[in-house]
């Protein structure tokens, strides 16, 4: 392809709206262009980009038995109702009446669907097990969609569902779709991290998210130093060892007027802020209970609900808590408590010199101890994970990390195969229902995830594996005919070669053809200039600081090198 014939328009400078460097340099390099909030043109070097993703996912895909089949972008409300979703998601689906007035959806993903076709396709175990996937559009009316493909209300996923027998053999297929994303993902150059991630559901089974890392992630996922382990902060588990027990003293009440938040407790009675017990109440489904950790930590409300097996649970509102402590919520402890239910983190159990509110206004007490002064409590790791918590798998620290969700595998169980009869005959002509699986990766996202992980102040470095294309060629002086000529002859060597190359002609100063180059991110760029005189040319790298001066037939040998490592 030569520049003066290819749309590539690349800009001096970004839109204001463009806040991360992917989203940045995406538009600056003329990959995309925004037609709305959260709608994008791939221009062709992002369609490019884009294929090359896909044909990763396909290879993979296919390579693990799965099936690809492509469902329709337009869904009938109809089995979102029988799934009983169509309420479920408000705004953020996005509707539409037909012709004949009747309801549809964009769809957003494609669990009903696909379950549909299946249901009315799949009748025998001998079927079993089934894994068909799509790459496609999907709709999601975000409320605020920024970061440009990071978070779009239209957006390309590649999403699998995976059909078994029973629970054994879903266990198979989400283990081969978690092996198969592996490989998607090392194919791609990307620096990722699996981690086991909260299922949503309440109570719900195995899920992990694919993180890329990268400092704008939305995500924050702790990581071990040592071992595999990795998980999304929401879940992250706790390891707490015993603490030594401290002296035991009797409980002494004390004076603190005024003094309701733990800082200002701990501050007034000069204690450290870890020993100090906070006291929550909460409204878990219709429901109060209490829920106490130490003062300096953060209650994870997921872990809680896990633990509730709930997904309505708010914090109680002052009023109440007036009513059940008739004091200000900021002197409340678990001390005499007995008719509401009573959680602890795991860490309140070891603790035996800690400072808890008096239920009294304007009193705390010193030395409280746990098994001395508590009633009945239901202790569990319910707290936020910190930096330096220890992992759960080997006891070495754990590191904080923020992550791109570029791709996640979900256990679903049932919940479609039952609400769609999504049905089977077992070897004894025995009705059972199917159990799935379903997996995405938001390929347009990966692109843009590719991109936070692979740039410089020049601009993009794409790995070799998706570049837009493998190699740029630029005369320096393009009214040169010495210069034109030998480019042109290596351009179309290249092209024979099947390479895909990308020839300046322009006429233009080296400077702009050089941080083009540079920004739009070719890995491999070819100098002509004067010294083609003395039979030189110039080799460069994207990802190297240095180029090199070669000799032309060198080339060659040097870029498949480059290309096969
Ligand atoms: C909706 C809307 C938004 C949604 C969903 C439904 C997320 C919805 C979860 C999933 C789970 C998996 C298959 C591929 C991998 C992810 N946002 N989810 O179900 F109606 Cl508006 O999509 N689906």
């Amino acid at each position: 392809m030569k520049v003066t014939k290819a749309l590539m328009p690349t800009l001096r400078d970004v839109p204001a709206e463009a806040e991360i460097v992917s989203h940045q340099l995406l538009v600056k390099a003329g990959f995309i262009r925004r037609n709305a909030a959260g709608i994008y043109s791939y221009l062709p070097l992002a369609l490019r980009v884009l294929r090359k993703i896909e044909t990763i996912v396909r290879e993979e895909m296919d390579r693990s038995d799965a099936q690809e089949l492509l469902l329709p972008i337009m869904q009938p409300a109809e089995l979102w109702s029988e799934s009983g979703r169509w309420d479920v998601y408000g705004d953020e689906m996005f509707r539409l009446k037909d012709r004949h007035n009747r309801d549809f959806c964009l769809g957003p993903t494609h669990e009903e669907i696909i379950t549909d076709v299946v249901r009315g396709e799949v009748k025998s175990y001998k079927q079993l097990p089934m894994n068909l996937y799509q790459i496609q559009n999907k709709y999601r009316d975000e409320r605020r969609p920024r970061f440009g493909l990071m978070r779009g209300r239209e957006f390309i996923m590649k999403d699998a569902y995976s059909f078994d027998r029973d629970s054994a053999g879903l266990d198979d297929s989400y283990q081969t779709m978690f092996d198969t994303y592996v490989k998607i993902f090392d194919r791609m150059g990307l620096d990722y991290r699996p981690v086991e991630a909260d299922s949503g559901a309440i109570g719900g089974d195995d899920t992990h998210e694919f993180m890329v890392l990268a400092e704008n992630g939305e995500a924050l996922i702790a990581y071990c130093s040592s071992c595999s382990y990795a998980s999304n902060v929401e879940i992250t588990e706790i390891n707490d060892t015993a603490k030594e027990k401290l002296s035991e003293k009797p409980l002494l009440k004390v004076a603190t007027p005024d003094k309701k938040t733990i800082e200002e407790v701990a501050a007034h009675l000069e204690v450290p802020q870890d020993n100090t017990l906070k006291t929550l109440v909460f409204d878990a489904d219709g429901e109060k209970i209490v829920v106490v950790i130490r003062g300096d930590r953060i209650l994870n409300e997921i872990k809680l609900k896990r633990l509730l097996k709930t997904d309505f649970l708010e914090k109680a509102d002052e009023e109440s808590i007036q009513n059940l402590f008739n004091c200000d919520p900021g002197y409340i402890s678990p001390l005499g408590i007995n008719e509401i239910t009573v959680y602890a983190d795991n860490e309140v159990k070891y603790m035996t010199d800690a400072v808890c509110g008096a239920n009294e206004e304007g009193y705390h007490y010193l030395h409280a101890n746990t098994d001395r002064d508590f009633g009945e409590m239901t202790f569990s790791d319910l707290r936020e994970v910190v930096e330096g918590d220890l992992c759960p798998k080997c006891n070495e620290p754990l590191i904080f990390a923020r992550g791109i969700e570029v791709g996640q595998v979900f256990k679903l169980g049932t919940k479609y195969s039952e609400s769609l009869s999504a049905k089977y005959l077992d070897e004894n002509g025995k009705e059972q229902i199917m159990v799935m699986g379903c997996y995405g990766i938001g390929v347009s996202r990966t692109m843009a995830a590719c991109v936070e992980q692979n740039y410089d102040d020049r601009g993009i470095i794409w790995p070799k594996e998706i570049a837009p294309y493998q190699i740029v060629v630029i005369p320096v002086q393009t009214n040169d005919e010495l210069q034109y000529t030998e480019a042109e002859k290596i351009y179309k060597e290249l092209l024979a070669k099947g390479y895909e190359v990308m020839l300046d002609d322009r006429k233009e100063r080296v400077g702009v053809k050089f941080n083009d180059a540079d920004l739009i991110g070719y890995p491999l760029r070819i100098t002509v200039g004067k010294k083609i005189a003395d039979g030189i040319i110039e080799y460069k790298e994207r990802n190297q600081s240095e180029s090199e001066q070669i000799q032309p037939d060198e080339l060659y040998d040097k870029i498949a090198t480059f290309f096969k490592k």
